[in-house]
């Protein structure tokens, strides 16, 4: 029966802990809150090959899932240390503490981590290594009975103590702390609320260089295949940011610095508005994208040219003498990404974005700003959050993805995909339209060809070309027979090359092989 109220103790203790950890982060900052840090450092030390599982897992809601994990585990630990107070008080007490310790040294280790993100763990963990040594002391056995009760006086049976006594201690502990995690909460949101605000208030600039609109033809509108352009609320999300960043515009700044900058500047959210406005449709594809997969999204974007802004700064691609070959963008959360510069200055529309589909770009993509860069994977181009700009060189510097083991430079395969039939669906015989997406951002797509159970291939119809930095939809009239149908899908760009049918895996620049979709005729 102690034992049971001891551990009980123990949650109550872990329970006060990551309250009044949250309460000091609100005030320090909500990444450095145990949880978060703890699940933080666990992502940056997924293993390699196992980023994908990251992507997959933490990349979307999912991160849920691992904040759970984390508590469900610091359950059980709680649990042992309320029993194993109970034996030793002092010692279980303690035992708290290694807690803070983890909490602490992960949140210091994150990559932009300081030595004030110790303070909520420690802070937490102190404070319940307190409420364990004081509910635990509740469990001691009580002052026995008077002698006349029992006769014998002293020890009292084992078992009984000030059951009352506790009772409140820890309903007033439990309280507390669900106060003090309350506060937190409220805090965080107050100190978020600029950001909000100047998210709100922001009215995007109207562009110089405004996107032609999107042709009619460019959307089949066909069921089962998604629109042309992604709307933000269903664009993918690929990151490995436990609390997403939110930044006030206000207090926005870029820096641009680094070898062959000749002219360093700071720049703010209103110097970029004050800049050519460039309005541009480009299709964003995650590297852990498998063949099939959904991490692929087209929006109109935003912003300012990075070129003209590098060219300001006094930068030269390689190609022009400058011995700067690698762009790295830091982002507020740490990320860091390298970018090729003889990419990004080779009049493609890399941009520094602003604006997505309309809208400020939303806190999950950046906000307030980011960059886009046709052509290139995510993780070497598209940096959410971003604060600073360095120029460096592909020796001097391996970015967040390439230490670990992700390649430095990683431009877009030619890829395509099947939308409809779904897999495992099962049309009736007749005419299907066999429909999808094709991408090959910055050289564009020229062909789509589709088969049917390894024989003939068979041209798609191609949607109306947006511009050659979008995905582009397609369709083939299937004339489809009773029984089990195998159906793939290759694209071709306009370069010439055709999509490879050899299946290589994400790691460590892109899947490749064709999509299959296998449906049952009847
Ligand atoms: N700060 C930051 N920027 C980031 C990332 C990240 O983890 N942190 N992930 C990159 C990756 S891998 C991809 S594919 C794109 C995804 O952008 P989206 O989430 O807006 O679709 O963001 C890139 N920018
Ligand atoms: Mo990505």
């Amino acid at each position: 029966m102690r034992a049971a109220f001891a551990a009980l103790s123990g949650l109550i203790a872990g329970f006060s802990a990551l309250a009044v950890a949250e309460l000091v982060a609100a005030v320090i900052r909500p990444e450095a809150g145990p949880t978060t840090a703890v699940g933080g450092a666990v992502i940056d030390r997924t293993p390699p090959a196992l980023k994908d599982f990251a992507v997959r897992n933490f990349g979307t809601n999912d991160k849920l899932v691992l904040e759970l994990g984390i508590l469900v585990l610091l359950a059980g630990f709680a649990v042992v240390v309320g029993v194993l107070a109970l034996r030793h008080r002092v010692t279980g007490s303690a035992a708290v503490l290694v807690f803070g310790v983890v909490g602490a040294v992960a949140a210091v280790g994150r990559p932009e981590g300081r030595l004030a993100d110790a303070l909520p763990s420690v802070v937490g963990a102190v404070l319940a290594a307190g409420v364990l040594y004081l509910l635990v002391g509740r469990l001691a056995p009580a002052p026995g009975p008077s002698p006349a009760a029992g006769g014998r006086g002293g020890e009292p049976p084992s078992g009984t103590f000030d059951r009352r006594g506790f009772v409140i201690a820890a309903s007033a502990a439990a309280a507390a702390s669900a106060g003090a995690g309350l506060l937190g909460r409220r805090l965080t949101s107050a100190v978020q609320a600029g950001a909000t605000a100047s998210r709100h208030d922001l009215v995007l600039p109207v562009p110089a260089s405004a996107a032609p609109a999107v042709p009619a033809g460019a959307d089949l509108k066909i069921r089962g295949l998604g629109s042309f352009i992604t709307p933000n609320k269903s664009f993918y999300r690929v990151d490995t940011a436990l609390v997403v960043p939110r930044i006030d515009a206000n207090d926005w700044r870029l820096r641009i610095h680094g070898k062959g900058v000749e002219r360093p500047v700071t720049l703010s959210f209103q110097d970029l508005l004050r800049r050519e406005i460039i309005e541009r449709d480009i299709t964003l594809t995650c590297v852990s994208n498998e063949v099939g997969g959904p991490y692929v999204g087209n929006a109109r974007w935003i912003g300012v040219r990075l070129a003209d802004l590098l060219r300001e700064a006094g930068v030269k691609p390689p190609s022009r003498g400058g011995p700067a070959n690698q762009i790295i963008t830091r982002s507020v959360d740490g990320m860091t990404i390298g970018t090729p510069v003889e990419t990004v200055m080779d009049g493609r529309d890399a941009m520094l974005a602003l604006g997505m589909n309309g809208e400020p770009l939303p806190f999950d993509h950046g906000f307030p700003v980011r960059m886009v860069v046709p052509g290139l994977y995510g993780y070497v181009s598209a940096c959410k959050w971003m604060k600073d700009i360095e120029l460096t060189t592909f020796d001097d510097y391996d970015a967040y993805w390439v230490k670990r083991s992700w390649s430095q430079q990683a431009p877009i395969k030619t890829e395509s995909r099947i939308d409809t039939p779904r897999p495992f669906a099962s049309p009736k015989p007749g005419t299907i339209p066999v429909a999808g997406v094709a991408w090959a951002q910055h050289r564009g797509i020229s062909r789509v060809e589709v088969r049917v159970d390894g024989g003939p291939w068979h041209p798609a119809r191609l949607a109306a070309e947006d511009s050659r930095d979008t995905w582009r939809q397609w369709v083939w009239e299937w004339p489809a027979t009773s029984g089990n149908h195998t159906l793939e899908v290759r694209a071709t760009d306009r370069t010439g090359v055709t999509q490879t049918d050899r299946r290589v895996g994400t790691v460590p620049n892109g899947a490749t092989g064709w999509h299959s979709v296998v449906v049952n005729v009847s």
